[in-house]
């Protein structure tokens, strides 16, 4: 297998050259499991930690790899081991907000879930669980991480008002390729080697349950990912995947698999609503003011569409919701940031202290 069988071009050749590490090799993380990671190199497939100095280094959850990323790492063939030693810059990744709170303090994270996808193929099930505002949600995500979002509308088979429902799918949908399909029945799976060309990385990703080991299975003919028994999956504490892994296809494409996700909270997303909420932007270009928010601003031209039903409401609120979630998250960095510039202030100020104590003591 070759780098570029792998998904290596041009963009990570020129990324390689900001390491002067000349006995490192490239390498691509196809699995993370915890702390257990697996490297795919042009020698084979590898077990992988990663090296201290870059735990170490690491200043939040994103500096750490993802399945996706290119590396460079030491190998040892002969006990078949590999040491990470550095992340190379990534060209797109799929990143959630793992904000968490210790006492009344948020600690703001970003957490990257997959690197360096071209294309997401974002699962839905054509069953009574289907999410309009879900789906919103995600392309939103996916937009912003620059990977091109392809709607996969799963279990046809047991859908039967496909042609109602399509146009409503389709309008939350905007720029995005649909296609409809039945894994289990084998229909609709061919369109999606077009997506598969030779080094291009596709991701999974959807709520669990929807279909996406079973597509994967599907494409490269064998049962690679373990499958849901029939219902298991509804059982909310049991996922078929719990981690995420690549399996590159013999036809060169390759392809990931997520674990799903009960929610994604948007860590970043100024982009990616502009591109999925674009029939709001259009509208929203005849706002009287070139900063309305669209909430009560006189001569907002996005409420009238909404009051004319030009368009849905229940999209419009959609929106705001996940404005909200932004300008919440703005909000809560800032803070985060404050605080962590007071707190190594404070830390800069005891260690002079400290010096100043031990000088005098010594003097
Ligand atoms: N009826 C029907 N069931 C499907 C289809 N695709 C997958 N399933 C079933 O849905 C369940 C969950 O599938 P799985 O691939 O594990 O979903 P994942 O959690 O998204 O990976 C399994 O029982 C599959 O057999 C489909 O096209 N039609
Ligand atoms: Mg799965
Ligand atoms: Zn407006």
């Amino acid at each position: 297998m070759t780098l570029a069988d792998l998904g290596w071009d041009d963009y990570f050749k020129a990324r390689l050259s900001e390491f002067n590490e000349s006995d490192l090799i490239c390498a691509r993380v196809s699995m993370q499991q915890k702390k257990q990671y697996r490297v795919l190199t042009e020698s084979g497939e590898f077990p992988a930690v990663i090296a201290g100095k870059l735990r170490h280094a690491a200043e939040s959850m994103a500096d750490f790899p993802a399945v996706g990323d290119w590396v460079l790492v030491n190998l040892n063939s002969d006990e078949g081991k590999a040491i990470i030693h550095h992340v190379l810059p990534r060209r797109t990744k799929i990143s959630r907000d793992t904000t968490t709170r210790k006492g009344r303090r948020p600690i703001a994270d970003e957490q990257v879930l997959v690197a360096n996808i071209d294309t997401i193929f974002l699962v839905a099930a054509l069953n009574e669980e289907l999410n309009l505002r879900r789906i919103e949600r995600y392309l939103t995500v996916i937009w912003d991480s620059g990977a091109k979002p392809v709607l996969l509308l799963n279990k046809s088979d047991l859908c039967e008002d496909i042609d109602d429902l399509l146009p409503q799918i389709e309008e939350v949908a905007i720029g995005v390729d649909v296609h409809v399909l039945s894994a289990t029945n084998n229909e609709g799976l061919d369109v999606l080697r077009r997506y598969l060309d030779a080094g291009t990385t596709v991701a999974l990703l959807g709520s669990s349950g929807v279909g996406k080991s079973t597509i994967i299975n599907k494409i490269i003919g064998r049962e690679k990912f373990s499958v849901a028994q029939t219902g298991e999956y509804k059982d909310k504490g049991r996922h078929a995947t719990t981690f995420r892994e690549m399996v590159v296809l013999e036809s060169g494409g390759i392809l990931i698999d997520n674990p799903g996700l009960r929610s994604i909270q948007l860590w970043d997303g100024e982009e990616g609503m502009a591109k999925s909420f674009a029939d709001i932007e259009q509208f929203a270009i005849d706002c009287r003011f070139k900063d309305c928010r669209h909430l009560n601003e006189p001569g907002c031209a996005v409420r009238r569409a909404v009051a004319s039903s030009e368009l849905p409401a229940e999209r419009y609120e959609s929106y705001l919701k996940l404005q909200k979630e932004l300008d919440f998250r703005a909000r809560k960095e800032n803070w985060a940031g404050r605080q962590n510039t007071k707190r190594r202030w404070k830390s800069i100020a005891k260690s002079v202290r400290r010096m100043k104590n031990s000088r005098d003591k010594f003097q």
